[in-house]
């Protein structure tokens, strides 16, 4: 496999101005008939008519036809991955038939069969496994699509834009053809023919418009469609109110699909989600299922505008479209539920996951200079920290000129595909900023760290913050550039009271910071505790000398929400890592009563409302924790973290089991973001009681499972009696498990739930039970969902099991990646990850991983897993 270059990149040869195709779904294979009208792109120089070279895989070339004329073999040459024809004139007509079969088709992307439905996934460049095409996000045309099927099995017939057409036809299929008005690339084709229901409802647009909305799913998941619905009206007002973008179509379409790579995908006009993502009901979804859902169908649906109407002009520009599109999502949740919550998850996720991704072996830019395979691309980088170099311009230009920017973006380019930099330069534009510097952050790789120091005159009554910036070397980038990183910081007195920074009484400001080193005077008439990065203005390190003390007082002082949850992450982790140094050296182990009290404070702080609560009693993971160390000690650290869990249930028993009865009330299940809180901070509280050994704990969790009406009341019960401390809290477990199990046997989702809250359990998830539910008949080897919960959840959620010294987890992940990768590559490379860090473990650890990985290299192994591997091994 090669390297395709963003700098290598060229306009093709030929545009296709129109494109018609019909599809014949079969038992046995599917008949692809297009129709595609070709122009010379006459803004490049051509000596003499090029040749046309159209990619498509896995496919057997039935006829193809320029203009009329049926091509004979020596017409054309034809290999596993194109089809080279050579026009006679500057605008032509081909007519190409292919037959595919998606029923053999387990990779998951282009047309295949997922249950008995027939559906499509054609991002980034699935469309090349449908025909013969120019696959590429630079080449937009207007497509026609029929689609022909038997009506029985496959009433439903849907592909993009508005149907126009349908017809029964004399032997027992019908046909319905779509017509999409809007010029688009063929990664946004979709087609979908099925035996399925929909829900219906109708939206009014700003102008007056009425849209018809539904949701087509499989008859059985009829009832959990009406949460996907709400969040798909509220999406689209609030794209209308906050950006002016209007919905463009007659139709907009949600499709469920059990068997899907992605989380979902924004097709014009005909969304196709994977089912996790859009079906749920109060008793089989979860709480955090239906934040997730609601954020998912805004994200598509905001897609329309930005990557649909705007697309991308090669794939080196996925962050144009999807990091804005995150950080469009992202604000869409802070309006509907907690903007302080919502970032605190978000920076959370960043700085367990992606901060993790940019120091590893497939660091990148936001913007990738190169690629083997563009799945791999789909990354926490180029969509999360894409989104926040997106709220960087946001905090530069302000919230009116963002709107001006977008704005100005949308008008310029509507129906265009384009880069990153046509992005930041209607930004510039519309607000007369200069954004040079700042667009480092689009093609340097890296989290930045920023060291800072401080110091008081007090003559001068003047206060400096100094401020180094750096970047660590990543692959293929040993230096980097200076960043422009806005720093939001804030001052307190010593009473906790705001200082004003400016002339105007602000008592936030946002740094410009822009030098390696930068020095910032502020006037105070006393030395101030500095509050630093204050929402989580850029996605940085911050290195500042705190003492525990400090951290203690903005926790309770700080006006900003964020930087209130900030220091107590900081606290415990700063607590946590001296633990681990405890358990390493061997040292008897003492939760600092500091922290402790910490938390008393928390759990008594009246101003606080609950869902603030609940993020500061989550301790910082164990993935997090890991990144702390040069050489990670899983054992260390999930010891000392089980140790301060354990300490602060103690130290806090009454206070918890106050608040969980206080909180433990039987209404009406509402995803709303007061209800939501509440069940929250009950489940945490009970999850530090279940640490307690003590067997009134796990009578509470017995009975909350008993008495839940709702799936997040449930699963919480269920997940807290398997980690339950106490003896007694085994056969309970046991007895629940098994209960659940069969009262939801029949839905796919909640059972992938059942699965993951076993094995992410450090006690009862070990490699032989994962072993054993591979095997439940609810399980299915080759469904990504499944894979994810159940493999995925125990390699990367049970990490003091997956790096077990034995090493016996390293091969059963070897051996699943091998077979997942002759099946579905894409799953196969997401599926390695825990393997890719092995330079961050000790030597035995580092030795047993290594040899996993080369056992995998040594396989014929898919373009995907071979970029993985080879980045991993460099
Ligand atoms: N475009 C792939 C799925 C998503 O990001 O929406
Ligand atoms: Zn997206």
């Amino acid at each position: 496999p090669r390297a395709i270059y963003l700098k290598d990149y060229q306009q093709p040869d030929y545009w296709i101005e129109t494109t018609a195709l019909s599809f014949e779904l079969g038992e046995e294979s599917t008949l692809v008939t297009s129709t595609l009208n070709f122009k010379l792109n006459d803004t490049k120089t051509h000596a003499q008519l090029p040749e046309l070279t159209l990619v498509g895989e896995n496919m057997e070339l039935v006829s193809v036809a320029i203009d009329g004329a049926v091509l004979s073999g020596d017409q054309y040459k034809v290999d596993s991955e194109q089809l080279v024809l050579q026009p006679q004139s500057e605008a032509f007509e081909t007519y190409i038939v292919t037959r595919i079969k998606p029923q053999e088709n387990t990779s998951l992307e282009g047309l295949y069969k997922s249950g008995g439905m027939f559906c499509t996934q054609c991002e980034a460049e699935g469309f090349r496994k449908i025909t013969y095409y120019l696959d590429r996000p630079d080449v937009m045309s207007i497509f026609t699509t029929t689609v022909i099927g038997d009506k029985d099995k496959y009433p439903v017939l849907l592909s993009n834009g508005n149907a126009i057409e349908r017809k029964d036809l004399d032997d027992g299929r019908h046909m319905v053809t779509w017509n999409d008005p809007f010029k688009k690339p063929a990664y946004l084709f979709a087609l979908v023919g099925g035996n399925l229901e929909f829900i219906e409802d109708t939206f009014t647009t700003m102008s007056g418009r009425e849209v018809t909305l539904r949701i087509f799913v499989e008859p059985h998941n009829i009832t959990k469609c009406d949460h996907a619905m709400r969040s798909l009206k509220k999406s689209m007002k609030w794209d209308e109110e906050v950006y002016g973008r209007e919905y463009d179509l007659d139709i907009f379409m949600i499709v469920a699909v059990d068997d899907f790579n992605m989380g979902a995908m924004e097709n014009k006009g005909l969304n196709i989600f994977n089912s996790t993502c859009v079906l749920a009901r109060p008793d089989n979804a979860t709480d955090a299922a239906h934040e997730r859902i609601d954020a998912i169908v805004a994200h598509e649906y905001f897609h329309n505008w930005s990557g649909n109407r705007v697309t991308c002009r090669d794939w080196f520009q996925l962050s144009l479209k999807e990091g804005f599109t995150v950080f469009r999502d992202a604000e869409y949740t802070a309006d509907m539920y907690s903007r302080t919550v919502k970032r605190i998850q978000d920076v959370n996720f960043l700085r367990s996951a992606q901060f993790v991704e940019d120091a590893g072996p497939m660091a990148h830019p936001i913007r990738p200079e190169s690629f083997i395979e563009i799945s791999n691309f789909y990354t926490l980088t180029v969509y999360e920290k894409g989104a926040e170099v997106v709220r960087m311009i946001h905090s530069i230009v302000g919230s009116e000129g963002f709107r001006k920017g977008s704005d100005l973006y949308f008008d310029r380019h509507d129906g265009q595909a384009v880069t990153t930099e046509d992005f930041v330069a209607a930004m510039e534009d519309a607000n007369g900023v200069d954004l040079s510097q700042f667009k480092r952050w689009y093609s340097q790789a890296g989290t930045p760290v920023l060291d800072v120091s401080d110091s008081y005159d007090e003559d001068a009554q003047e206060y400096s913050l100094t401020i180094k910036q750096s970047c660590p070397a990543t692959p293929g980038q040993d230096t980097k550039l200076p960043f422009h990183i806005p720093v939001a910081i804030g001052l307190l007195d010593g009473e906790g009271e705001p200082m004003p920074l400016n002339g105007e009484g602000e008592t936030t400001v946002v740094l410009d910071l822009k030098e390696p080193e930068q020095t910032f005077t502020f006037k105070a008439d006393e030395r101030p505790l500095p509050s630093l990065l204050r929402g989580f203005s850029a996605p940085v390190k911050v290195n500042y000398d705190y003492s525990r003390e400090d951290l203690i007082f903005l926790m309770s002082h700080d006006e900003d929400g964020f930087n209130r949850w900030d220091s107590c992450q900081r606290l415990a982790i700063n607590v946590l890592m001296e633990l681990v140094a405890d358990i390493q050296a061997g040292r008897e182990l003492a939760v600092d009563p500091q922290l402790l009290a910490a938390y008393g404070k928390v759990l008594a702080d009246e101003s606080l409302d609950l869902a603030m609560i609940a993020e500061m009693l989550l301790l910082p993971s164990e993935t997090l924790l890991a990144e702390q160390m040069d050489v990670i000690d899983v054992d260390a650290i999930h010891q000392a973290r089980e140790f301060v869990r354990g300490a602060i249930a103690e130290a806090h028993k009454e206070r918890l089991q106050q608040i969980y009865n206080s909180l433990n009330v039987d209404k009406p299940y509402q995803a709303e973001p007061e209800d939501i809180a509440e069940r929250r901070l009950k489940n945490i509280a009970l999850s530090y009681l279940v640490e307690l050994d003590d067997a009134a704990s796990v009578e509470l969790a017995q009975a909350q499972f008993a008495a839940a009406s709702n799936m997040t009341d449930s699963i919480a019960a269920l997940s807290n009696l398997i980690g339950a401390v106490h003896e007694s809290g085994k056969a309970v477990a046991e007895q629940a498990l098994a209960e659940f199990a069969e009262k939801w046997a029949d839905d796919t989702n909640v059972m992938n739930m059942w699965f993951s809250t076993q094995v992410t359990d450090s006690r009862f998830g070990t490699l032989a039970k994962v072993r054993e539910l591979m095997e439940h008949p609810g399980f299915d080897k080759k469904n990504p969902n499944k894979m994810r919960s159940l493999v995925s959840g125990y390699c990367s959620g049970n990490l003091v099991n997956f790096h077990n010294i034995s090493g016996e987890s390293y091969e059963f992940l070897a051996d699943e990646v091998i077979r997942i990768d002759a099946l579905n590559p894409q799953l196969a490379s997401r599926l390695i990850n825990p393997l890719t860090r092995w330079k961050r473990y000790d030597e035995k650890r580092r030795e047993l991983m290594l040899a996993a990985l080369k056992r995998i290299q040594q396989q014929d192994l898919s373009k995907d897993l071979f970029e993985v591997v080879s980045k991993s091994l460099a």
